[in-house]
């Protein structure tokens, strides 16, 4: 694979440096080559949000941070995309919130989950679910991307993912599980499945997610409760959209951004 020295002082310098991890991960058999196709399609997303969080991902970012915090068994859902970008922050969000950790992805090999597995374990991810833990299978989603640990996301009462595919955010919507997603895309069906939709970049977020959990750890519940009931998800897909078109209008009638 062919690489180059990213100059700091490049324009796109950090989506290069992203995009060397994504392809890092690729490269130690973390991400499938369809991740690299995911991504491409997130940071176009991220391209018209102007490549920050908005206001609209931060309540989402505090919703699913109390609602973490109030669960007795709130799980972080990694993929391959996931692990390869965001490792160390993953480690920082569970740290913080207790969650526990489960490797469950959409291309499943015994293999890659072990591998992302390790490379977790690497960067000091907690409460790390292990590959040989007993499984079962998420109701209507019946083939191998269906798997799930016991003790994770089948005894889980929140499930946060990112860089998900639609079809198992339904499902497991559908089997009573509260989702916070993390997806740039507010059109993906991910996006209007989720209980909670935080339309950022996935490395923001979570740090974003990180840090709120280091502010509301010692919050009461009835607090954590009120951010929870204020919370309307629809309300938050119509803010993101609506940014999306002010961006593109103003561009449209200026001809730049
Ligand atoms: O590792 P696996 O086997 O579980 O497979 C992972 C992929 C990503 C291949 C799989 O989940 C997939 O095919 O996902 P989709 O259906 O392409 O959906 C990914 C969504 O995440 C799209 O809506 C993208 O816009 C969005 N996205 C991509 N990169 C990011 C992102 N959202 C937030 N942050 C990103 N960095």
């Amino acid at each position: 694979m062919t690489r180059i020295d990213i100059p700091r002082s490049h324009p796109r310098y950090r989506s290069l440096l992203v995009r060397e991890k994504l392809v890092e991960g690729f490269e130690r058999g973390l991400v499938v080559p369809q991740g690299l196709i995911a991504h491409g399609r997130g940071e176009a997303f991220d391209y018209i949000l102007g490549e920050k969080t908005h206001d609209f991902a931060l309540a989402a970012e505090r919703a699913s941070v109390a609602w973490m915090l109030l669960a007795e068994k709130p799980v972080i859902s990694i993929n391959g995309n996931y692990a390869a970008l965001a490792a160390e922050v993953i480690a920082r969000l569970a740290e913080a919130t207790g969650a526990i950790v489960e490797v469950n992805l959409f291309y499943r090999t015994e293999e890659r989950v072990r591998k992302i597995y390790e490379y977790l374990r690497e960067a000091g991810v907690p409460n790390l679910l292990s590959p040989d833990c007993e499984k079962t299978h998420v109701p209507g989603l019946e083939s191998a991307r269906g798997i799930v640990c016991v003790e994770g996301i089948a005894s889980s009462d929140f499930v946060l993912l990112a860089i998900e595919d639609g079809d198992r955010t339904e499902a497991l919507v559908r089997w009573g599980k509260p989702v916070a997603a993390i997806d740039l895309n507010p059109f993906s069906r991910t996006a209007q499945k989720a209980t909670i939709t935080i339309v950022d970049e996935a490395i923001r977020a979570t740090e974003n997610m990180a840090e709120i959990a280091g502010g509301l750890r010692g919050a009461a519940k009835s607090e954590l409760q009120a951010i929870i009931n204020s919370y309307n998800n629809r309300i938050i897909l119509q803010r993101a959209f609506r940014a999306m078109l002010e961006r593109l209008s103003y561009a449209a009638s200026r001809g730049k951004l």
